[in-house]
Protein backbone atom coordinates (compact mmCIF):
# COMPACT_ATOMS: atom_id res chain seq x y z
CA UNK A 1 0.00 0.00 0.00
CA UNK A 2 1.44 3.34 -0.51
CA UNK A 3 2.33 5.70 2.06
CA UNK A 4 0.83 9.36 1.74
CA UNK A 5 2.30 10.82 5.08
CA UNK A 6 5.33 11.25 6.84
CA UNK A 7 8.78 12.71 4.87
CA UNK A 8 7.78 10.72 1.24
CA UNK A 9 7.29 12.99 -1.39
CA UNK A 10 3.42 13.71 -1.86
CA UNK A 11 3.76 15.99 -5.06
CA UNK A 12 1.49 15.28 -7.63
CA UNK A 13 0.20 16.36 -10.85
CA UNK A 14 -3.31 15.63 -11.90
CA UNK A 15 -4.34 14.72 -15.29
CA UNK A 16 -7.39 15.06 -17.00
CA UNK A 17 -9.12 14.05 -20.46
CA UNK A 18 -12.13 14.32 -22.31
CA UNK A 19 -15.20 17.24 -21.66
CA UNK A 20 -15.88 15.49 -18.38
CA UNK A 21 -13.04 17.07 -16.26
CA UNK A 22 -13.43 18.19 -12.76
CA UNK A 23 -9.94 19.14 -11.56
CA UNK A 24 -10.50 21.36 -8.67
CA UNK A 25 -12.19 18.77 -7.29
CA UNK A 26 -9.49 16.44 -8.17
CA UNK A 27 -7.22 18.30 -5.99
CA UNK A 28 -9.36 18.69 -3.22
CA UNK A 29 -9.69 14.56 -3.18
CA UNK A 30 -5.65 14.53 -3.50
CA UNK A 31 -5.08 16.88 -1.07
CA UNK A 32 -8.08 15.24 0.97
CA UNK A 33 -5.32 11.95 1.28
CA UNK A 34 -2.53 14.25 1.77
CA UNK A 35 -0.86 14.69 -1.68
CA UNK A 36 0.30 18.20 -3.02
CA UNK A 37 -0.91 19.22 -5.89
CA UNK A 38 1.94 20.48 -8.25
CA UNK A 39 0.55 20.47 -11.69
CA UNK A 40 -1.94 20.25 -13.87
CA UNK A 41 -2.25 18.89 -17.32
CA UNK A 42 -6.03 18.97 -19.43
CA UNK A 43 -6.80 17.63 -22.71
CA UNK A 44 -10.32 17.46 -24.54
CA UNK A 45 -10.34 14.25 -25.95
CA UNK A 46 -9.27 11.24 -24.71
CA UNK A 47 -6.78 8.63 -25.83
CA UNK A 48 -8.16 5.24 -25.55
CA UNK A 49 -4.62 3.84 -25.37
CA UNK A 50 -2.74 6.31 -22.79
CA UNK A 51 -5.47 8.41 -21.50
CA UNK A 52 -4.35 11.34 -23.09
CA UNK A 53 -2.65 11.22 -26.28
CA UNK A 54 1.21 11.04 -27.04
CA UNK A 55 2.63 14.15 -27.05
CA UNK A 56 0.67 15.23 -24.08
CA UNK A 57 2.27 12.04 -22.35
CA UNK A 58 5.73 13.90 -23.08
CA UNK A 59 4.48 17.30 -22.12
CA UNK A 60 3.16 15.73 -18.48
CA UNK A 61 6.49 13.61 -18.57
CA UNK A 62 8.69 17.34 -18.65
CA UNK A 63 6.27 18.39 -15.53
CA UNK A 64 6.46 15.44 -13.44
CA UNK A 65 10.22 15.65 -13.87
CA UNK A 66 10.75 19.70 -13.39
CA UNK A 67 8.10 19.53 -10.33
CA UNK A 68 10.35 16.23 -8.66
CA UNK A 69 6.42 14.52 -8.62
CA UNK A 70 5.77 11.22 -7.00
CA UNK A 71 1.94 10.74 -8.59
CA UNK A 72 0.32 11.37 -11.67
CA UNK A 73 -3.54 11.70 -10.51
CA UNK A 74 -5.97 10.59 -13.48
CA UNK A 75 -9.20 11.98 -13.25
CA UNK A 76 -10.79 9.11 -14.77
CA UNK A 77 -10.70 5.03 -13.73
CA UNK A 78 -7.77 3.51 -16.30
CA UNK A 79 -7.29 -0.18 -17.66
CA UNK A 80 -4.92 -1.66 -16.47
CA UNK A 81 -2.97 -1.33 -19.95
CA UNK A 82 -3.98 2.38 -20.31
CA UNK A 83 -1.99 2.83 -16.64
CA UNK A 84 0.87 1.43 -17.59
CA UNK A 85 1.52 2.88 -21.03
CA UNK A 86 0.74 6.65 -18.67
CA UNK A 87 3.17 5.48 -16.81
CA UNK A 88 5.89 4.33 -18.74
CA UNK A 89 5.61 7.44 -21.03
CA UNK A 90 5.01 9.75 -18.65
CA UNK A 91 6.86 8.46 -15.33
CA UNK A 92 5.32 9.19 -11.97
CA UNK A 93 2.98 6.41 -9.83
CA UNK A 94 -0.55 6.66 -11.74
CA UNK A 95 -2.85 6.83 -9.50
CA UNK A 96 -6.65 6.41 -11.30
CA UNK A 97 -9.75 8.56 -9.72
CA UNK A 98 -11.07 5.49 -8.41
CA UNK A 99 -8.35 4.16 -6.59
CA UNK A 100 -7.44 7.63 -5.28
CA UNK A 101 -11.51 7.23 -3.58
CA UNK A 102 -11.17 4.20 -2.49
CA UNK A 103 -7.94 5.07 -0.89
CA UNK A 104 -9.67 7.86 0.99
CA UNK A 105 -12.31 5.29 2.03
CA UNK A 106 -10.16 2.97 3.22
CA UNK A 107 -8.54 5.78 5.23
CA UNK A 108 -11.36 6.88 7.01
CA UNK A 109 -13.24 3.90 7.11
CA UNK A 110 -14.36 4.10 11.39
CA UNK A 111 -15.50 0.31 11.84
CA UNK A 112 -15.16 -2.89 10.94
CA UNK A 113 -18.27 -2.61 8.57
CA UNK A 114 -16.82 0.09 6.50
CA UNK A 115 -13.72 -1.47 6.79
CA UNK A 116 -14.93 -4.40 5.24
CA UNK A 117 -17.05 -2.37 2.48
CA UNK A 118 -13.70 -0.83 1.30
CA UNK A 119 -11.74 -4.03 1.24
CA UNK A 120 -14.07 -5.69 -1.41
CA UNK A 121 -13.93 -2.10 -2.76
CA UNK A 122 -10.45 -2.77 -3.25
CA UNK A 123 -10.01 -6.18 -4.31
CA UNK A 124 -12.69 -5.74 -7.25
CA UNK A 125 -10.32 -2.67 -8.37
CA UNK A 126 -7.36 -4.85 -8.10
CA UNK A 127 -9.15 -8.17 -9.87
CA UNK A 128 -8.48 -7.56 -13.26
CA UNK A 129 -5.02 -5.24 -12.25
CA UNK A 130 -3.19 -8.24 -10.97
CA UNK A 131 0.65 -7.98 -11.90
CA UNK A 132 1.85 -11.31 -11.32
CA UNK A 133 5.53 -11.32 -10.18
CA UNK A 134 6.92 -10.82 -12.99
CA UNK A 135 5.43 -11.53 -16.44
CA UNK A 136 8.46 -11.41 -18.35
CA UNK A 137 10.01 -14.61 -16.48
CA UNK A 138 7.26 -16.97 -17.43
CA UNK A 139 8.46 -16.41 -21.51
CA UNK A 140 12.21 -17.78 -20.12
CA UNK A 141 11.28 -20.21 -17.65
CA UNK A 142 10.53 -22.82 -20.71
CA UNK A 143 8.55 -25.36 -21.75
CA UNK A 144 7.53 -26.68 -18.66
CA UNK A 145 4.85 -29.42 -19.66
CA UNK A 146 1.95 -29.05 -22.47
CA UNK A 147 3.08 -27.45 -26.02
CA UNK A 148 2.35 -25.22 -28.56
CA UNK A 149 1.07 -22.66 -26.41
CA UNK A 150 1.47 -24.81 -23.09
CA UNK A 151 5.09 -23.78 -23.53
CA UNK A 152 4.87 -20.58 -22.57
CA UNK A 153 2.89 -20.78 -19.32
CA UNK A 154 5.73 -20.55 -17.06
CA UNK A 155 6.08 -19.34 -13.05
CA UNK A 156 5.08 -15.70 -13.85
CA UNK A 157 1.73 -17.03 -15.34
CA UNK A 158 1.06 -19.48 -12.16
CA UNK A 159 1.45 -16.76 -10.19
CA UNK A 160 -0.73 -14.65 -11.50
CA UNK A 161 -3.41 -17.08 -11.61
CA UNK A 162 -2.57 -17.73 -8.44
CA UNK A 163 -3.02 -14.55 -6.99
CA UNK A 164 -6.62 -14.05 -8.63
CA UNK A 165 -7.86 -17.34 -6.93
CA UNK A 166 -7.22 -15.94 -3.74
CA UNK A 167 -8.34 -12.75 -4.26
CA UNK A 168 -11.98 -13.70 -5.75
CA UNK A 169 -11.81 -16.15 -2.79
CA UNK A 170 -11.24 -13.55 -0.30
CA UNK A 171 -14.13 -11.23 -2.16
CA UNK A 172 -16.83 -14.27 -2.25
CA UNK A 173 -16.15 -14.50 1.52
CA UNK A 174 -16.70 -10.90 2.24
CA UNK A 175 -19.62 -10.24 -0.40
CA UNK A 176 -21.50 -13.30 1.70
CA UNK A 177 -20.71 -11.37 5.10
CA UNK A 178 -21.69 -8.34 4.00
CA UNK A 179 -24.92 -9.64 2.58
CA UNK A 180 -25.59 -11.30 5.66
CA UNK A 181 -25.20 -8.10 7.73
CA UNK A 182 -27.84 -6.46 5.15
CA UNK A 183 -30.35 -9.22 5.91
CA UNK A 184 -29.96 -8.58 9.60
CA UNK A 185 -30.42 -4.48 9.19
CA UNK A 186 -33.97 -5.37 7.04
CA UNK A 187 -34.70 -7.23 9.77
CA UNK A 188 -34.22 -4.53 11.92
CA UNK A 189 -35.23 -2.30 9.52
CA UNK A 190 -38.44 -3.81 9.45
CA UNK A 191 -38.87 -3.88 13.36
CA UNK A 192 -37.71 0.10 13.41
CA UNK A 193 -40.80 0.66 11.29
CA UNK A 194 -43.32 -1.20 12.92
CA UNK A 195 -43.22 2.07 15.66
CA UNK A 196 -44.89 5.20 14.86
CA UNK A 197 -41.89 7.72 14.63
CA UNK A 198 -41.43 9.09 11.26
CA UNK A 199 -37.75 9.23 9.75
CA UNK A 200 -35.97 11.58 7.71
CA UNK A 201 -32.64 11.23 5.49
CA UNK A 202 -30.44 13.56 4.64
CA UNK A 203 -28.64 12.76 1.47
CA UNK A 204 -26.06 14.60 -0.82
CA UNK A 205 -23.29 15.43 -2.23
CA UNK A 206 -20.23 14.92 0.00
CA UNK A 207 -19.13 18.22 2.00
CA UNK A 208 -22.38 19.71 1.87
CA UNK A 209 -23.27 19.55 5.56
CA UNK A 210 -25.68 16.93 6.04
CA UNK A 211 -23.31 15.79 9.19
CA UNK A 212 -23.10 19.20 10.33
CA UNK A 213 -27.38 19.41 10.03
CA UNK A 214 -27.79 16.75 12.12
CA UNK A 215 -25.21 18.06 15.05
CA UNK A 216 -27.44 21.35 14.87
CA UNK A 217 -30.97 19.11 14.28
CA UNK A 218 -30.32 16.34 17.60
CA UNK A 219 -27.35 17.99 19.52
CA UNK A 220 -25.65 15.08 18.64
CA UNK A 221 -21.62 15.59 18.23
CA UNK A 222 -20.59 13.77 15.36
CA UNK A 223 -17.24 14.83 13.41
CA UNK A 224 -17.81 17.16 10.89
CA UNK A 225 -14.46 18.53 8.49
CA UNK A 226 -13.96 20.43 5.19
CA UNK A 227 -13.02 16.97 3.95
CA UNK A 228 -14.50 14.79 1.16
CA UNK A 229 -16.09 11.35 2.75
CA UNK A 230 -15.39 12.40 6.51
CA UNK A 231 -18.92 10.42 7.16
CA UNK A 232 -18.93 6.58 5.79
CA UNK A 233 -21.36 5.56 8.20
CA UNK A 234 -24.80 6.04 8.60
CA UNK A 235 -25.76 7.28 11.94
CA UNK A 236 -29.43 7.83 13.29
CA UNK A 237 -30.60 10.45 15.90
CA UNK A 238 -33.77 11.28 17.54
CA UNK A 239 -34.67 14.56 17.47
CA UNK A 240 -36.77 15.72 20.15
CA UNK A 241 -40.35 17.09 19.88
CA UNK A 242 -39.37 20.66 19.93
CA UNK A 243 -41.69 22.48 22.86
CA UNK A 244 -43.63 25.63 21.84
CA UNK A 245 -41.45 28.42 21.07
CA UNK A 246 -42.95 30.58 23.74
CA UNK A 247 -41.78 28.00 26.28
CA UNK A 248 -45.65 27.33 27.79
CA UNK A 249 -46.01 23.72 26.21
CA UNK A 250 -46.60 22.48 29.86
CA UNK A 251 -49.36 25.77 30.49
CA UNK A 252 -52.74 25.63 29.74
CA UNK A 253 -52.48 27.04 26.10
CA UNK A 254 -55.68 26.48 24.20
CA UNK A 255 -56.42 27.05 20.57
CA UNK A 256 -60.12 26.21 19.29
CA UNK A 257 -60.33 23.95 16.81
CA UNK A 258 -62.35 26.32 14.62
CA UNK A 259 -59.29 29.00 14.53
CA UNK A 260 -56.47 26.76 13.97
CA UNK A 261 -52.98 28.96 15.13
CA UNK A 262 -50.10 28.67 12.17
CA UNK A 263 -47.41 26.91 14.79
CA UNK A 264 -48.47 24.20 17.05
CA UNK A 265 -47.24 24.35 20.27
CA UNK A 266 -45.78 21.09 20.47
CA UNK A 267 -44.05 19.03 17.97
CA UNK A 268 -43.42 15.53 17.45
CA UNK A 269 -40.36 13.42 18.08
CA UNK A 270 -38.75 12.36 14.58
CA UNK A 271 -35.41 10.29 14.06
CA UNK A 272 -32.70 11.60 11.37
CA UNK A 273 -30.39 9.33 10.02
CA UNK A 274 -27.02 10.92 8.36
CA UNK A 275 -25.76 9.36 5.14
CA UNK A 276 -22.43 8.46 3.08
CA UNK A 277 -21.76 11.40 0.22
CA UNK A 278 -21.60 11.07 -3.20
CA UNK A 279 -19.97 12.28 -5.70
CA UNK A 280 -19.76 12.36 -9.37
CA UNK A 281 -18.22 9.33 -11.36
CA UNK A 282 -18.46 7.23 -8.17
CA UNK A 283 -16.45 4.29 -8.37
CA UNK A 284 -18.88 0.97 -9.16
CA UNK A 285 -16.70 -1.23 -6.96
CA UNK A 286 -18.03 1.04 -3.62
CA UNK A 287 -21.53 -0.56 -4.37
CA UNK A 288 -21.53 -1.69 -0.67
CA UNK A 289 -20.57 1.55 0.88
CA UNK A 290 -23.41 3.09 -0.35
CA UNK A 291 -25.93 0.74 0.26
CA UNK A 292 -26.88 1.41 3.99
CA UNK A 293 -27.27 5.50 2.41
CA UNK A 294 -29.63 3.82 -0.38
CA UNK A 295 -31.50 1.64 2.46
CA UNK A 296 -31.71 4.55 4.97
CA UNK A 297 -33.30 7.00 1.89
CA UNK A 298 -35.58 4.60 0.74
CA UNK A 299 -36.76 3.88 4.13
CA UNK A 300 -37.37 7.31 5.32
CA UNK A 301 -40.45 8.65 5.43
CA UNK A 302 -39.08 12.62 4.75
CA UNK A 303 -36.01 12.77 2.42
CA UNK A 304 -33.77 16.16 2.27
CA UNK A 305 -31.64 16.56 -0.25
CA UNK A 306 -29.06 18.69 1.46
CA UNK A 307 -26.43 20.76 -1.08
CA UNK A 308 -23.15 23.77 -0.24
CA UNK A 309 -25.18 26.54 -2.08
CA UNK A 310 -21.32 27.84 -1.90
CA UNK A 311 -20.60 25.61 -4.37
CA UNK A 312 -19.98 26.88 -8.02
CA UNK A 313 -21.12 23.35 -9.43
CA UNK A 314 -24.26 23.21 -7.55
CA UNK A 315 -26.49 22.42 -10.19
CA UNK A 316 -24.18 19.42 -11.28
CA UNK A 317 -24.21 17.89 -7.56
CA UNK A 318 -27.65 18.11 -6.92
CA UNK A 319 -28.50 16.60 -10.16
CA UNK A 320 -25.64 13.69 -9.23
CA UNK A 321 -27.36 13.39 -6.21
CA UNK A 322 -30.57 12.73 -7.76
CA UNK A 323 -29.26 10.11 -10.49
CA UNK A 324 -27.33 8.26 -8.02
CA UNK A 325 -31.11 7.89 -6.12
CA UNK A 326 -32.47 6.90 -9.30
CA UNK A 327 -29.61 4.55 -10.46
CA UNK A 328 -27.95 3.65 -7.76
CA UNK A 329 -23.98 2.60 -7.76
CA UNK A 330 -22.97 0.11 -9.97
CA UNK A 331 -25.31 -2.90 -9.98
CA UNK A 332 -26.54 -1.15 -6.25
CA UNK A 333 -30.63 -0.72 -5.83
CA UNK A 334 -31.55 2.83 -7.16
CA UNK A 335 -35.10 3.92 -7.34
CA UNK A 336 -35.13 4.91 -3.17
CA UNK A 337 -37.49 7.55 -4.06
CA UNK A 338 -37.40 11.40 -5.11
CA UNK A 339 -36.16 14.01 -2.42
CA UNK A 340 -39.42 15.82 -0.53
CA UNK A 341 -37.17 18.79 0.49
CA UNK A 342 -34.63 20.21 -0.97
CA UNK A 343 -32.27 22.34 1.62
CA UNK A 344 -29.43 24.62 0.24
CA UNK A 345 -26.66 25.18 2.75
CA UNK A 346 -24.36 27.30 3.48
CA UNK A 347 -25.93 30.26 2.81
CA UNK A 348 -23.29 32.06 5.10
CA UNK A 349 -20.87 32.06 1.99
CA UNK A 350 -23.09 33.12 -0.63
CA UNK A 351 -23.38 37.01 -1.34
CA UNK A 352 -26.94 38.54 -1.60
CA UNK A 353 -27.51 38.84 -5.46
CA UNK A 354 -26.22 34.87 -5.76
CA UNK A 355 -28.97 34.43 -2.56
CA UNK A 356 -31.51 36.27 -4.42
CA UNK A 357 -30.62 33.92 -7.80
CA UNK A 358 -30.32 30.50 -5.95
CA UNK A 359 -34.30 31.69 -4.91
CA UNK A 360 -35.31 32.32 -8.25
CA UNK A 361 -33.68 29.18 -9.47
CA UNK A 362 -34.76 26.97 -6.37
CA UNK A 363 -37.73 28.34 -5.51
CA UNK A 364 -39.27 25.34 -3.24
CA UNK A 365 -35.53 24.97 -1.46
CA UNK A 366 -35.06 25.85 1.97
CA UNK A 367 -32.01 28.11 2.43
CA UNK A 368 -29.87 27.97 5.76
CA UNK A 369 -26.83 27.93 7.37
CA UNK A 370 -26.36 25.19 9.44
CA UNK A 371 -23.87 26.97 11.75
CA UNK A 372 -26.05 29.42 12.26
CA UNK A 373 -29.40 27.48 12.70
CA UNK A 374 -31.63 24.84 11.20
CA UNK A 375 -35.09 26.60 12.33
CA UNK A 376 -36.69 26.64 8.42
CA UNK A 377 -35.41 22.81 7.76
CA UNK A 378 -36.83 21.88 11.12
CA UNK A 379 -40.10 23.83 10.01
CA UNK A 380 -40.58 22.51 6.54
CA UNK A 381 -39.74 18.73 8.24
CA UNK A 382 -42.35 18.82 10.44
CA UNK A 383 -44.60 20.14 7.40
CA UNK A 384 -43.65 16.86 5.18
CA UNK A 385 -44.33 15.02 8.20
CA UNK A 386 -47.89 16.48 8.85
CA UNK A 387 -49.05 15.92 5.25
CA UNK A 388 -49.34 12.37 5.88
CA UNK A 389 -51.43 13.53 9.33
CA UNK A 390 -54.60 14.04 10.43
CA UNK A 391 -56.08 16.58 12.77
CA UNK A 392 -58.46 15.88 15.69
CA UNK A 393 -59.08 16.49 19.32
CA UNK A 394 -59.01 14.07 21.73
CA UNK A 395 -59.81 13.43 25.66
CA UNK A 396 -57.74 11.85 27.33
CA UNK A 397 -58.56 10.99 31.32
CA UNK A 398 -56.13 12.21 33.76
CA UNK A 399 -55.51 8.37 34.67
CA UNK A 400 -54.68 7.34 31.44
CA UNK A 401 -51.34 9.47 31.12
CA UNK A 402 -49.50 6.46 29.64
CA UNK A 403 -51.95 7.15 26.86
CA UNK A 404 -51.54 11.06 26.73
CA UNK A 405 -47.54 10.41 26.99
CA UNK A 406 -47.22 8.24 24.15
CA UNK A 407 -49.20 10.78 22.37
CA UNK A 408 -47.28 13.88 23.04
CA UNK A 409 -44.36 11.80 21.25
CA UNK A 410 -46.07 11.10 17.83
CA UNK A 411 -48.54 14.24 17.83
CA UNK A 412 -48.10 18.19 17.00
CA UNK A 413 -50.10 19.97 19.07
CA UNK A 414 -51.79 22.75 18.96
CA UNK A 415 -53.92 23.31 21.47
CA UNK A 416 -53.70 21.62 25.04
CA UNK A 417 -56.67 22.39 27.83
CA UNK A 418 -56.75 20.36 31.35
CA UNK A 419 -60.32 19.93 32.23
CA UNK A 420 -61.86 17.76 34.76
CA UNK A 421 -62.40 15.21 32.08
CA UNK A 422 -59.21 14.83 31.07
CA UNK A 423 -56.55 16.63 29.04
CA UNK A 424 -58.27 18.18 25.96
CA UNK A 425 -55.49 18.10 22.87
CA UNK A 426 -56.02 19.34 19.64
CA UNK A 427 -53.42 17.46 17.44
CA UNK A 428 -52.23 15.86 14.44
CA UNK A 429 -51.23 12.39 14.05
CA UNK A 430 -49.64 9.95 11.60
CA UNK A 431 -53.51 8.70 9.81
CA UNK A 432 -51.83 5.08 10.43
CA UNK A 433 -51.89 6.14 14.23
CA UNK A 434 -55.28 7.40 13.99
CA UNK A 435 -57.24 4.56 14.48
CA UNK A 436 -55.55 4.16 17.61
CA UNK A 437 -56.80 6.90 19.34
CA UNK A 438 -60.20 6.84 18.01
CA UNK A 439 -62.01 6.02 20.94
CA UNK A 440 -60.49 9.15 23.04
CA UNK A 441 -61.64 11.26 19.62
CA UNK A 442 -63.77 14.07 20.42
CA UNK A 443 -66.97 14.76 18.07
CA UNK A 444 -68.52 18.07 18.88
N1 LIG B 1 -19.60 28.27 6.28
C1 LIG B 1 -20.31 27.17 6.51
N2 LIG B 1 -19.67 25.99 6.61
C2 LIG B 1 -20.43 24.89 6.83
C3 LIG B 1 -21.83 24.94 6.96
N3 LIG B 1 -22.28 23.68 7.16
C4 LIG B 1 -21.19 22.89 7.19
N4 LIG B 1 -20.07 23.60 6.99
C5 LIG B 1 -18.67 23.10 6.92
O1 LIG B 1 -18.53 22.30 5.76
C6 LIG B 1 -17.62 21.22 6.01
C7 LIG B 1 -18.29 19.90 5.70
O2 LIG B 1 -19.31 19.67 6.63
P1 LIG B 1 -19.82 18.21 7.00
O3 LIG B 1 -21.00 18.36 7.89
O4 LIG B 1 -18.69 17.36 7.45
O5 LIG B 1 -20.30 17.73 5.54
P2 LIG B 1 -20.90 16.31 5.12
O6 LIG B 1 -21.95 16.57 4.10
O7 LIG B 1 -21.29 15.53 6.32
O8 LIG B 1 -19.62 15.70 4.40
P3 LIG B 1 -19.22 14.14 4.19
O9 LIG B 1 -19.45 13.41 5.45
O10 LIG B 1 -17.79 14.23 3.80
O11 LIG B 1 -20.08 13.66 3.05
C8 LIG B 1 -17.20 21.36 7.47
O12 LIG B 1 -15.97 22.04 7.50
C9 LIG B 1 -18.33 22.21 8.08
O13 LIG B 1 -17.90 22.95 9.19
C10 LIG B 1 -22.47 26.22 6.84
O14 LIG B 1 -23.69 26.36 6.91
N5 LIG B 1 -21.67 27.29 6.60
MG1 LIG C 1 -20.67 13.80 7.00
Amino acid sequence: MMDFSGEVNTRAVLVGAGQNRHMGELGRLASTLGMEVVGVVEQARRDNAGYIGVGKREELRGIVEEAGAAFVVTDDELTASQARRLERDAGGNVVDRTELIIRIFEAHAGDAASRLEVELADLQYRLPRVKGRNPELGRLGGGRGGSGGGARRGSGEQQLEYDRRVIRRRIETIDAKLRREKVGREVRGAKLKGGSTPTVALVGYTNAGKTTILNALSGAGRSTKDRLFETLETTTRTVEGTPAADGSASGPVYAPVARPVARPVARPDFVVTDTVGFIRKLPTQLVHSFASTLEAAHDADVRVLCADASSEELEDEISTVMRTLSEGVGKGEGGVGTPDILCLNKMDLVGPERARELEAAYPDAVFISALAGTGPLLDAIHREISSGRERMEVLIPHDEYAVASRLYGLAEIYGRESTEAGIRLDVSIPKAAGARYARYRVVD
